[in-house]
């Protein structure tokens, strides 16, 4: 069969009503188109009683159109990593009821009255038990598709079945190349030019990113979510901010790090934004302190947990016993940390920002706030290697950032 984009909503409504009976046949269905991501269509389809979530993906970038295509298969992709997801931490996304190859459709339950976590922290909302959970979560993803558990075919099954290309590329493009250089899509805030200029010219930096890109090509070390930023992070404030995680169809099997060091930048950048975000200074400072505290407890969490999961399950003999798994942990950190400032400067300078910078509106002030995320994305890029655990880390940070 062919494929069919949806074009209106009697076309959603047949769909879910074909393979879900969610709505029981219900004649009083609305539907409304809520993505507000860069690449597919998210429908939310409604009964009054019932809701549920239908993601179509178009042959090319939504933002784009059809001068960027993009392979269709990146739906497959997602629904295979959220059902991974769920097998490693049960309910830590949303649940999937149906996934449908001929429509590149996904149908999934709403988590509507979750809050968005970028949402969350640019409100300066405080979110108690989250960075613990997300160090839970991230353990069970590193540890449950590493090779410290899984048979050496189950990880090539792996590797295969989550083989990404064009995802992949836009990634390698949009965090290894535009930012790097004076690329045609980047998006450059004038009163940054100069700097950004600097930028493209140092070699150091460039050296230091190329083993990071070479790391994100070539290493295939775990499975990853792909696009980790606070925008995929969901969280339930009715229920102890229990969190669930979306939007994987960027999973691909890659170096260790990159979750994590996605993560942290997306910390690192609400922290730059804060800086010259509307609000009491003294509020805002305080929050900037707690996201700090946050990044120390999510480091704590994850290690803790990673440890654990090691030492009950891995069978491996040359894998078991605490000096490897320090030795890898330490390695994570590092690349994380890399990844880190090449995720800062792709939301600085590339062409997907965030709106925690980008919510300053005058340009200037958000200036100030940029050259507060490049100065920490320089630190991370090119001293990765000499921090010995968060915490010296998070201090590093607040001595660069707090002063000004
Ligand atoms: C072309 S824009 C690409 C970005 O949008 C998605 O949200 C991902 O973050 C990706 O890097
Ligand atoms: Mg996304």
């Amino acid at each position: 069969m062919s494929f069919k984009q949806f074009s209106t909503d009697q076309d959603v409504i047949d769909f879910v009503q074909t393979h879900t009976a969610v709505f029981n046949n219900s004649p009083d269905l609305t539907v409304t188109e809520i993505g507000d991501g860069n690449i597919n269509f998210v429908y939310r389809v409604d009964d009054g009683n019932n809701s549920l979530i239908v993601k179509q993906a178009l042959p090319y970038i939504r933002v784009i159109g059809e001068a960027w295509p993009l392979s269709q298969d990146r739906i497959r992709i997602e629904a295979k990593a959220l059902k991974q997801s769920e097998a490693f931490s049960p309910g830590s996304v949303p649940e999937v009821y149906h996934y449908d190859a001929a429509s590149c459709a996904i149908i999934m339950a709403d988590i509507g009255h979750y809050q968005n976590m970028r949402e969350a922290l640019i409100g300066r909302r405080p979110l108690p038990g989250v960075a613990e959970e997300l160090g839970v979560l991230l353990a069970r993803n590193l540890f449950y598709s590493s090779d410290f558990y899984l048979s050496s075919s189950a990880k090539k099954t792996m590797v295969q079945e989550f083989i990404n290309p064009d995802l992949c590329q836009i990634s390698e493009e949009v965090y290894f190349w535009d930012p790097f250089c004076d690329h045609e899509r980047n998006n450059v805030n004038p009163p940054l030019a100069t700097r950004a200029a600097q930028w493209w010219q140092d070699d150091e930096l460039k050296q230091a990113v190329a083993r990071l890109k070479m790391k994100f090509q070539n290493q295939s070390q775990v499975l990853l979510h792909g696009d980790l930023h606070t925008g995929s992070v969901f969280v339930d404030p009715s229920a102890e901010n229990k969190v669930k995680v979306i939007d994987p169809e960027f999973a691909f099997v890659g170096p260790a790090g990159f979750d994590l060091g996605v993560l942290v930048a997306n910390y690192l950048l609400n922290l730059a934004g804060q800086a010259r975000a509307a609000g009491d200074p003294a509020e805002r400072h305080a929050y900037q302190q707690a996201l700090l505290t946050d990044l120390n407890t999510l480091w704590q969490s994850l290690t803790e947990n990673f440890r654990s999961l090691a030492a009950d399950h891995t069978q491996d003999p040359c894998l078991q016993g605490e000096a490897i798994v320090d030795a890898w942990l330490a390695e994570l950190l590092t690349d994380s940390l890399g990844f880190a400032g090449v995720e800062m400067t792709r939301r600085t300078l590339g062409v997907a920002h965030v709106a925690d910078v980008e919510q300053i509106e005058d340009e200037v002030a958000r200036a100030e706030a940029q050259t507060m995320c490049l100065d920490i994305a320089d630190l991370l890029i090119k001293h990765a290697s000499q921090f010995s655990g968060m915490p010296v880390i998070t201090a590093a940070v607040a001595e660069l950032s707090f002063c000004r």
